[in-house]
């Protein structure tokens, strides 16, 4: 007897599921939006590379210049690491622009020496020095990141 109850219970518990998925599908036509969406985030690229500067001055110039590229999406320069973390469109540019347009800073990227004429001209605080060691985050993480913040 109880077990019966329990049975219908469970069918009409089952036709009632099937019945709102039903509707749900009906009246959601959003799936296609949210597919778009991931599309979009699976074009995008995180890279992380070099660049040499001394401050925050040099963060704002250099992450000015990379976000000046079309398709770059956030610039993260890291002061104490002397790396960038960028995100950017693949399907809009590639690693090489953004090096460029740093470079164009006057900024040495690891892979694009900076532009001579911009180096002069950034004050002089920022005049970083041409051989400074880039991408110090293996020897920093230790004491840096894992220790200092949380
Ligand atoms: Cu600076």
């Amino acid at each position: 007897m109880n077990n019966k109850i329990k049975k219908l219970t469970l069918v009409l518990a089952l036709v009632a599921a099937l019945g709102f998925i039903g509707c749900q599908n009906d009246t959601k036509n959003e799936p296609v939006t949210s597919t778009t969406k991931l599309s979009n985030d699976m074009a995008m690229i995180d890279l992380s590379f070099g660049v040499r500067g001394n401050c925050e001055m040099c963060k704002t110039t250099i992450e000015k210049a990379a976000k000046s590229v079309i398709g770059v999406k956030k610039a993260n320069w890291d002061v104490d690491k002397k790396t960038i973390d960028v995100t950017y469109d693949e399907a809009k540019v590639n690693a090489n622009a953004i090096h460029n347009a740093i470079a164009a800073a006057g900024y040495d990227t690891e892979e694009v020496k900076g532009d001579e004429e911009a180096y002069s001209n950034l004050p002089n605080c920022c005049q970083y020095t041409r051989d400074m060691e880039m991408n110090q985050s293996e020897k920093m993480t230790g004491h840096k990141d894992e220790d200092y913040h949380n």
